[in-house]
C-alpha cells in the first residue's frame, strides 16, 4: 500500500452536556480527523487527545504539530505491506501515542477494505455483538447521579462507571449502590488520590465494586501496586498502560487486576491487539474504554472491542448519549440489552457524512507527494 494523501481535519463538536473528570470540564470538543489516502482507498482515524493535557500529555494542539511536523512527512509516498507495520515508521517519534493513533487507524480502515472484510474480522475479532457500559460525569448532588443511572439502566446499558474525585466520592457511589444493589458499578478517579487517601480508598470496599480506575498517578504503576495491596477492590490501569510492556510491567508488580484499552493511548490497532493478548495469556480481563470520541473513533473502538480479551463492557456506547449529529451513518445505536452490533460491512462499518464534517471543520492540512510523481 503507498501512502499517497494524509488529510487532517481539525472539526468542533459540541457534546450535549458538559462531561465533568476529577481534571476538568469538556463540553466544546477539538477533534482531529485523519484521513488517509492509499491505493485509491480513503481510510478514517481520529486522534482522541483532549483540548487540555489534563488526562495525559497529549492535546488537539501537540497531535496537530506531532502529525504535521513529523509524522505526515516520513509517511507520505512510503509503500508499506501491511498497516501493522506503521508503529516501526513512526518510532522515531518518542510518545505521542494518540497522534500516531489517528494514522495508524486510518490504515488499518483502508487495509481492511481493500481486502474487501470489515475491519473487526481484519483485526482478528471474533464477538459480534459487544457488551456496552456507560460512564457518568460528576454530578451536583447525589441524587441527580441515581436519576442519571436510573435512566442508563433503562436504556439497557449492562455497566455503570461513575467518576468521582475527593469530596465527590463516597456519598455519591453510596447512593447509587443503596438504590442498585446488584448492578455492576465502577469508578474513575482519573489520578485524584495518592497513598495519602488509603484508608478512605478502603473505605469504598464496601460498595462491591468491580473496579476502581486509575486512583493514582497518572504515571506511577508501582504506587498502584502499594494501594492494590491494601484494597479489596480490583485496580483498573487507564492512565498508566501506554504500550504492552507497561501492560507486562503492571500484572507482574500487581498494581491491577484489571486494564482498559483506549486506542489512542496505547498508539493504534497493533499495539492494542498485542496488549490484550499479553493480558488474556495472565489472565486479566480487559475492556474498551472512551474519549468522548465521534463516531469514527467509536467505530474503531467497536472493531477492537471484537477482540477475544476484551472479556467486560467497555465505555463504548450509543451516539445519541454525545452528540445531537454524529458524523458517521448510521448513527451508532445500542439494544435494549446493552450491546451493539458489529457491523458487517467492509472496512469501518459506517459512512463518514463529508458533508457534515466539512462543515464543522476549521483547519485543514493536506500532506501529498502529488509534486514528486510525475
Ligand atoms: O478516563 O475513561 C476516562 C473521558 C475523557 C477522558 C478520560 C475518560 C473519559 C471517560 C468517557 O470516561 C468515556 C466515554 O467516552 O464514554
Ligand atoms: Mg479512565
Amino acid at each position: 500500500m503507498k501512502i499517497e494523501r494524509i488529510l487532517l481535519r481539525e472539526i468542533r463538536m459540541r457534546l450535549k452536556s458538559p462531561f465533568e473528570t476529577s481534571f476538568g470540564t469538556v463540553q466544546d470538543r477539538r477533534i482531529v480527523l485523519v484521513e488517509v489516502v492509499a491505493e485509491g482507498v480513503s481510510g478514517w482515524g481520529e486522534v482522541t487527545a483532549g483540548e487540555t493535557p489534563g488526562y495525559n500529555a497529549e492535546t488537539t494542539d501537540t497531535a496537530w504539530h506531532v502529525l504535521t511536523d513529523f509524522l505526515a512527512p516520513v509517511l507520505i509516498g512510503k509503500s508499506i505491506s501491511k498497516a501493522s507495520e506503521l508503529p516501526a515508521l513512526m518510532s522515531h517519534v518518542r510518545g505521542h501515542e494518540m497522534a500516531k493513533s489517528g494514522i495508524e487507524n486510518a490504515l488499518w480502515d483502508v487495509e481492511a477494505q481493500l481486502s474487501g472484510v470489515p475491519l473487526y474480522q481484519h483485526l482478528g475479532g471474533t464477538i459480534e455483538e459487544i457488551a456496552c457500559g456507560v460512564s457518568l460525569g460528576i454530578r451536583e448532588t447525589p441524587e441527580a447521579l441515581v436519576k442519571r443511572v436510573e435512566e442508563e439502566l433503562a436504556s439497557g446499558y449492562q455497566r455503570i462507571k461513575l467518576k468521582i474525585k475527593p469530596a465527590k466520592d463516597y456519598k455519591f457511589i453510596a447512593a447509587v449502590r443503596k438504590e442498585f444493589p446488584r448492578i455492576l458499578l465502577s469508578v474513575d478517579a482519573n489520578s485524584a488520590y495518592s497513598l495519602d487517601d488509603v484508608s478512605h480508598l478502603q473505605s469504598l470496599d464496601a460498595f462491591n465494586l468491580l473496579m476502581m480506575e486509575q486512583p493514582l498517578s497518572w504515571d506511577d504503576i508501582h504506587a498502584h501496586s502499594k494501594l492494590q495491596e491494601q484494597i479489596k477492590t480490583a485496580i483498573c490501569l487507564d492512565e498508566c498502560i501506554h504500550n504492552t510492556r507497561h501492560a507486562l510491567t503492571a500484572i507482574e508488580l500487581k498494581a491491577c487486576r484489571i486494564i482498559n484499552i483506549k486506542l489512542g493511548r496505547v498508539s493504534g490497532h497493533t499495539e492494542a491487539r498485542l496488549m490484550q493478548d499479553a493480558c488474556r495469556a495472565h489472565g486479566v480481563p480487559v475492556w474498551c474504554g472512551g474519549m468522548l470520541e465521534s463516531g469514527i473513533g467509536r467505530a474503531h473502538n467497536i472493531a477492537m472491542s471484537t477482540l477475544p480479551g476484551f472479556s467486560l463492557p467497555g465505555d463504548v456506547s450509543a451516539s445519541q448519549r454525545y452528540w445531537s449529529e454524529d458524523i458517521i451513518e448510521p448513527a451508532v445505536e445500542v439494544t435494549a440489552r446493552g450491546t451493539i452490533q458489529v457491523p458487517k460491512t467492509p472496512g469501518l462499518g459506517y459512512a463518514v457524512k463529508r458533508e457534515f464534517v466539512e462543515k464543522l471543520t476549521v483547519r485543514r492540512n493536506v500532506s501529498s507527494n502529488a509534486r514528486v510523481a510525475t
